[in-house]
C-alpha cells in the first residue's frame, strides 16, 4: 500500500532523511503512516499541533560504551543503547536486547513500535527500548554477570521508577535482570521498581515470564472468536524457542491446538505427535541448549537446519515468537496454500510489508505484533502496580487482569478499524487505537 497523503509523505521524507541507514526503523514508521491516513484527514488538530513529527522523533537517545573483562582477562567492548521514546503517557517503559544484530535502527524500531503497543494496554506507560550488540550465546555466568553490571553502571543514571523502567527482550531473562537490579541497587542504595522481569524473590510478579506468550494466545482467542473459530483441534506452528515461544506453546495447547514445530536461529524442530513441552523448557531454560538437541530424545521428530523452512509446515494457525522480518512475501503465501487462517505475532515486526499484504488480501486474520504481543508489557505495567503498592498479587489474580487486558486490547483494535471503516484490519485499528490516546496526551501538554 503506497502512501497517498501529502502531509504524512512529506514527513516520511523527512524522517528517511534523517535516519539514512536504519530500515527497520523506516519500515516501522511507514506501516503507522499507512494506517493513520485516515486519521489525519479527520483529526486536522493533531495535525495542527504537530504531533506526528514530534512523535517520529525520539525524546532521548542513550548510546554509551561497555567495557568489561572476559574469562580470559581480556577487555572487551560493547555498545549501550537507550532510546528513551516517547513519555506522553507515562514513564517510558520497554524490554533491553542483548542481541550481536543489535544496532540504534533496531532499539528505535522496538521503541516506536512500544509507544502504540503501551498505548493500548490501558495502562499508563509512555515507550522506550534499549539493549547492546553483545552476544549472551556461549558465555559463562560471571562473564554475563560483568557484562550487565557494566551496561547498568551507565544506565543506572538514566532510569528510575517513575522515569524509565526497562525490562528483558531478546537475549535479556530472569538472570540478566536480576544482575541489573543488583547492580541499580547497589549504585542508588534503593530499593524500587525500576526494572520489570525480576525474580519472584524481589519484586517480581507471579506470571510475567509467562506473559508475553499467554497474552499472545488470549488476544488470538479473542480475534478467532469474532470470526467464528478457535484453538481446538488446529494445528499451530510456532517460531523460536525463547520466552514468547515457550508460553506460547503452553496456552495453545492448553486450549485444545497441538504445537508442531518450534525453532532457533539455527533450524527448526517438527514432531507430527505434538511438541513435548517439558522437554524443550529443559533444553532452553535450564541447559541452554540448541533445539536441535530435542530430536535425540524424540525418534519421531525431525531436525531441519534453516529457520525459514518452518514456515512449509502447513498449518491452521501461525504464531511468529522469534525475530523482526522472519516471514518474507514467499513464507507468507506458502502458509496461505497450505492452508493457514491465521497469523498472530509474538515477535516484534516479524512481518514484512510485503507478508503482510499477502495475509490482508487473502483474507487471513492478521493479529499485529502491537496488540498481540502487548501481554508481556501489560504484566509489566502490573509487576509496577505491585512494587509501588509495596504487595504482591497471586497468579490468578494476575492472570485474570491479562486476560482482561487483551480482551480489552482486541475490543480496541476491533473497534478503531470499524469505526475508520476498515473493519477486520486489526493492524490498522491497533495503529490508530494506539495512536490517539498519545496524541491527545501530546496535544494536551503543548508543544514539548
Ligand atoms: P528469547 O531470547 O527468549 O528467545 C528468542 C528466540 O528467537 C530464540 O529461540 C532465538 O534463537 C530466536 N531468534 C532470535 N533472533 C533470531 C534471528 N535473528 N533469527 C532466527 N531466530 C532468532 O527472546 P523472547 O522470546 O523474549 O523474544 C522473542 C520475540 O518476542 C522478540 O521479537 C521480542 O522483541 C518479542 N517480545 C518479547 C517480549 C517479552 O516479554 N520477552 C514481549 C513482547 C515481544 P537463538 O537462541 O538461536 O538466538
Ligand atoms: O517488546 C516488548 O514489549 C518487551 N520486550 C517487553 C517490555 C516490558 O517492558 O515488559
Amino acid at each position: 500500500m503506497a502512501l497517498k497523503n501529502e502531509y504524512l509523505i512529506s514527513v516520511l521524507e523527512t524522517v528517511k532523511k534523517r535516519n539514512a541507514g536504519e530500515p527497520e526503523f523506516i519500515q516501522a514508521v511507514t506501516e503507522v503512516f499507512e494506517s493513520l491516513e485516515p486519521v489525519v484527514e479527520r483529526r486536522p488538530d493533531l495535525v495542527e499541533a504537530g504531533v506526528i513529527e514530534r512523535l517520529v522523533e525520539p525524546e532521548r537517545q542513550i548510546i554509551f560504551r561497555v567495557p568489561w573483562v572476559d574469562d580470559n582477562g581480556k577487555t572487551q567492548v560493547n555498545r549501550g543503547f537507550r532510546v528513551q521514546y516517547n513519555s506522553a503517557i507515562g514513564p517510558y517503559k520497554g524490554g533491553l536486547r542483548l542481541h550481536p544484530s543489535v544496532y540504534i535502527g533496531i532499539i528505535k524500531f522496538l521503541g516506536f513500535e512500544q509507544i502504540f503497543k503501551n498505548s493500548l494496554t490501558t495502562l499508563p506507560m509512555g515507550g522506550g527500548k534499549g539493549g547492546s550488540d553483545f552476544d549472551p550465546k556461549g558465555k559463562s555466568d560471571g562473564e554475563i554477570m560483568r557484562f550487565c553490571q557494566s551496561f547498568m553502571t551507565e544506565l543506572f543514571r538514566h532510569i528510575g521508577p517513575d522515569c524509565d523502567v526497562p525490562a528483558g527482550d531478546i537475549g535479556t531473562g530472569a538472570r540478566e535482570i536480576g544482575y541489573m537490579f543488583g547492580q541499580y541497587k547497589r549504585l542508588k542504595n534503593e530499593f524500587t521498581g525500576v526494572l520489570t522481569g525480576k525474580g519472584l524473590t524481589f519484586g517480581g510478579s507471579l506470571a510475567r515470564t509467562e506473559a508475553t506468550g499467554f497474552g499472545l494466545c488470549y488476544f488470538t482467542q479473542e480475534m478467532l472468536k469474532a470470526n467464528g473459530k478457535s484453538f481446538e483441534g488446529k494445528t499451530v506452528v510456532i517460531s523460536g524457542s525463547g520466552n514468547v515461544a515457550i508460553y506460547a506453546t503452553k496456552k495453545a495447547t492448553e486450549l485444545g491446538a497441538k504445537v508442531v514445530a518450534l525453532s532457533d536461529s539455527n533450524g527448526y524442530i517438527y514432531d507430527k505427535n505434538g511438541i513435548d513441552l517439558d522437554c524443550v523448557k529443559q533444553l532452553k531454560e535450564v541447559e541452554r541448549k540448541r533445539i536441535k538437541e530435542y530430536v535425540a530424545t524424540h525418534p519421531d521428530a525431525v531436525y531441519t537446519e534453516g529457520c525459514k523452512g518452518i514456515w512449509s509446515i502447513p498449518c491452521d494457525i501461525a504464531l511468529p515468537c522469534a525475530t523482526q522480518n522472519e516471514i518474507d512475501k514467499e513464507s507468507a503465501e506458502l502458509l496461505v496454500k497450505n492452508g493457514c487462517f491465521a497469523v498472530s505475532e509474538g515477535a516484534n515486526m516479524p512481518s514484512t510489508p510485503e507478508a503482510i499484504e499477502v495475509y490482508l488480501s487473502n483474507g487471513l486474520l492478521y493479529g499485529p505484533a502491537k496488540a498481540a504481543n502487548a501481554g508481556g508489557v501489560a504484566t509489566s505495567g502490573l509487576e509496577m502496580s505491585q512494587n509501588s503498592a509495596r504487595l504482591s498479587w497471586t497468579f490468578e489474580e494476575v492472570d485474570a487482569k491479562l486476560q482482561g487486558i487483551m480482551k480489552s486490547i482486541f475490543k480496541s483494535c476491533d473497534e478503531a478499524a470499524k469505526e475508520y471503516g476498515l473493519e477486520g484490519n486489526y493492524m490498522a485499528g491497533a495503529n490508530i487505537a494506539g495512536f490517539l490516546k498519545v496524541a491527545e496526551a501530546m496535544k494536551a501538554q503543548g508543544c514539548v
